[in-house]
């Protein structure tokens, strides 16, 4: 560019290269008005306004996969070599995107982790101001006590620990136990209210029977039908959690196998909901799961907001923006702001996915793009 710039007529490039921020070397009272506000604390917009109003989302997290085949190996040996305390807290493995800059975050808005306790452990109880949901991938014997109710804790469940609420996890049994956590804990930072406490006591007080929740709501005449929704949620908005805080995967799969009974769509999606009102889960997250059916090819799909996904049974494999990312049981992968994502499997598979939609939604910000044609594979991930 500069080479050009020489050879133009000096208005035309100063003109220019004054918009690019960069002031004309000819010009002294321009490098002085540059010099001077840089000095007065300000940043002129005109030499920063394309990197600020982009067109469509620009998010600095990339598309990325964690491989169970990584993940699990390095959680088993973590609960052999570090023990779970007071100090020591959680053992969890945060999923790091490469887009960030080293902060431990999978996407900008989202935290996602792969959280295990061996035989006997139990993360110390507290509470925080960010939301957390779990996605249990493998074991069992673990509950979550949220606010003196135990959740009992099983495969393909899911469990709210919703902002405030007082949580740790106790593994009353001999195996290792493993989960996927999902937090908006970088959204809470960025709007800089992040409050955590730890608990008095190791464990909280577990009050009455475990599941109360659970019970509650079905003594209450709850029934499946109030926890999910066909596709997404659309209308409403809670600023309140839900006070069921478990989804048990039984009732998840038979509503996967309803809605895939009743469509011929390639990919069948429910979206858990507050029973409730019907929003979301929690006031920033929302958490649903996908079956893709056999031979089963999505249309493109592109959203505003971040998405985590967490692959729950089965192999297959998702195109975003172009490049093929493989997967298989276990593995995570995220797909940042605005990314076209495509998901495809030879032999069925179901994935969980949490997305901090409700948020946009809520700021009258949320966008989503649909595309029939597939995308051309140019790339292969890892
Ligand atoms: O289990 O309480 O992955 O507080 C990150 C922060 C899990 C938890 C995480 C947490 C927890
Ligand atoms: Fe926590």
């Amino acid at each position: 560019m500069s080479t050009t710039e020489e050879n133009r007529p000096a208005g035309e490039a100063g003109g220019e290269a004054a918009r690019a921020g960069r002031p004309a070397a000819a010009d002294p009272e321009l490098t002085a008005l540059y010099r001077d506000i840089e000095a007065a604390g300000l940043r002129p917009l005109w030499t920063i306004t394309e990197q600020l109003l982009t067109p469509t989302p620009r998010p600095r997290a990339v598309p990325w996969l964690w491989r169970a085949a990584d993940l699990r190996p390095l959680a088993e040996r973590a609960i052999r070599l570090v023990p779970v305390e007071r100090g020591g807290e959680r053992r969890v493995l945060s999923l790091t995107n490469p887009g960030l800059g080293g902060q431990p975050y999978a996407a900008g808005t989202l935290w996602g982790a792969l959280q295990c306790l061996g035989p006997r452990e139990t993360a110390p109880a507290h509470r925080h101001t960010p939301g957390a949901i779990r996605f249990v991938t493998e074991g069992e014997g673990v509950w979550t006590t949220v606010d003196g109710d135990a959740c009992d804790m099983r495969p393909g469940d899911l469990v709210l620990t919703p902002g405030g609420a007082w949580h740790d996890h106790a593994n009353g049994g001999d195996g290792h136990m493993y989960w996927f956590d999902g937090l908006d804990l970088p959204m809470i930072e960025a709007l800089d209210a992040i409050f955590f406490e730890p608990h008095p006591e190791l464990r909280q007080p577990v009050v009455g029977e475990h599941n109360r929740s659970e019970r509650e709501f079905r003594d209450g005449g709850g029934t499946p039908g109030d926890t999910m929704v066909a596709g997404a949620v659309r209308g409403p908005l809670d600023p309140n959690p839900s006070e069921l805080l478990v989804y048990r995967w039984a009732e998840t799969d038979a509503r996967l196998t309803e809605l895939a009974a009743a469509s011929d769509e390639p990919l069948v999606s429910l979206e858990f909901t507050n029973p409730r009102s019907g929003a979301s889960v929690l006031p920033t997250l929302s958490c649903g799961m996908h079956r893709v059916r056999p031979g089963g090819a999505a249309r493109p799909v592109r959203r505003s907001g971040n998405r985590i996904y967490v692959v729950f049974r089965g192999e297959g494999h998702t195109v975003l923006d172009g490049r093929r990312f493989d997967w298989t049981a276990g593995d995570m992968f995220v797909v940042p702001s605005w990314v076209a994502e495509e998901h495809h499997s030879a032999a069925g598979a179901d994935l969980f996915s949490l997305g901090d939609d409700p948020v946009l939604r809520a700021l009258g910000v949320y966008r989503e793009e649909r595309s029939p044609a597939a995308q051309e594979v140019t790339g292969v991930f890892g």
